[in-house]
């Protein structure tokens, strides 16, 4: 084999051997570089004579030309090999099963009242809100709560501490959510003082309220709906048919009995407890305390603002998280609050 083959079939098999374009390159160097073996073959050409250096720079132009060929394949093959990897590599397997994401649900709670914003919101009850945290003005005074009930104390109402851990004997969570009816009484009487006669007052206020208590049919945080219509004539018979018609779609039986019981409340007279009876179901016959109702006390309207010599006006309120329970028959209050999946994804 003559000396160019030798290069020729070197320069293809280091080629061959390199793996990675750098190394080709470096292999190139070796072969056409400034001083690699080809280069130096050409460079001795000028010694020989006229006609050997015709044929012998033929040879190695040709030697060159197979050179550069296999050069120009070796980069082409791995040119070719990388985009084969990175196609691997990246490859996206479309045939494969797709991420689900989880689909949430309302709370059961939240369900209810809904259900009982949507009922009430059909007599043309308006919905009413206000603060978690209230003064003890708003919560107790304006409802007629006289100052030594023991609602008001430690024991039963949580009230807010000071930067140094005091407590305000004045700043409390919410004890009933009639505080908003009372802010409401104020607001809407300021909104039509230039009336000689003042819309009437219709409203559901439904929310969060905190007491002291805890145990399986009580929490700390619980619910409240509450309901109040302010007028000149409005009736406890009115009471009766807004409360018992409620009642009846609520739990979607219109033979449900409904009885009012005489009771007492500070914030009304006169007062009743309201029971129903279920004519089928789990608690067929038995009579279960859901709801406390009564004429809205004068003092109260007063301390709303409203003139209680021309207005009078009914009031209610009963617990959604007692009515979920009943509606779903759960018997723990605490299920409600626990945040327990395996519980709460079962009210989709
Ligand atoms: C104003 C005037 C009067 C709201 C009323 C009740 C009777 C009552 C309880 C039922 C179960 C609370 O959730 S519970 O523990 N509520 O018995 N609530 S009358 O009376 C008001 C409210 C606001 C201005």
């Amino acid at each position: 084999m003559s000396n160019l083959d030798q290069i020729v079939s070197a320069a293809v098999a280091d080629f061959g051997q390199a793996a990675e374009p750098a190394h080709l390159e470096e292999a190139k160097a070796r072969y056409l570089g400034k001083t690699g073996a080809l280069t130096e073959l050409l460079k001795g050409l000028g010694k020989l004579p006229p006609d050997e250096k015709k044929v012998a720079g033929a040879a190695i132009n040709a030697a060159k030309d197979k050179i550069e060929a296999a050069l120009t394949s070796r980069r082409d093959a791995l040119r070719e090999a990388a985009l084969q990897a990175q196609l691997a590599a990246e490859a996206l397997d479309v045939t494969l099963p797709g991420r689900s994401r989880d689909v949430g649900s309302l709370h059961p709670v939240t369900r209810t009242l809904e259900r009982i914003q949507h009922l009430f919101h059909s007599m043309g009850f308006e919905v009413a809100d206000g603060p978690e945290i209230e003064t003890d003005w708003h919560n107790f005074t304006a409802l007629n709560q006289p100052e030594n009930h023991p609602a008001r104390s430690m024991h039963d109402t949580f009230y807010l501490q000071d930067a140094d851990g005091k407590v305000m004997s004045d700043i409390l969570l919410r004890t009933h959510t009639s505080p908003i009816q009372s802010r409401y009484m104020q607001a809407h009487v300021a909104r039509h003082k230039h009336l000689a006669d003042m819309p009437e007052i219709r409203i559901i206020a439904p929310g969060r309220v905190y007491r002291v208590d805890s145990d399986a049919t009580h929490s700390p945080m619980f619910h409240q709906v509450e309901g109040l219509w302010v007028g000149e004539t409005v009736s406890f018979s009115d009471l009766k048919g807004v409360v018992i018609d409620f009642l009846r779609r609520f739990f979607e039986s219109d033979d449900l009995k409904v009885r009012f019981r005489p009771s007492f409340f500070p914030f009304t007279e006169p007062s009743a407890e309201i029971d129903v009876a279920f004519m089928s179901g789990p608690n067929e016959g038995r009579w279960l305390e859901i709801a406390g109702c009564g004429m809205v006390h004068p003092n109260v309207l007063r301390h709303g603002g409203i003139d209680a010599d021309r207005y009078q006006g009914f009031a209610f309120g009963f617990g959604p998280d007692r009515l979920t329970m009943l509606r779903y028959g759960i018997n723990d209050l605490r299920l409600f609050f626990d945040g327990d999946l395996r519980f709460l994804s079962q009210f989709q």
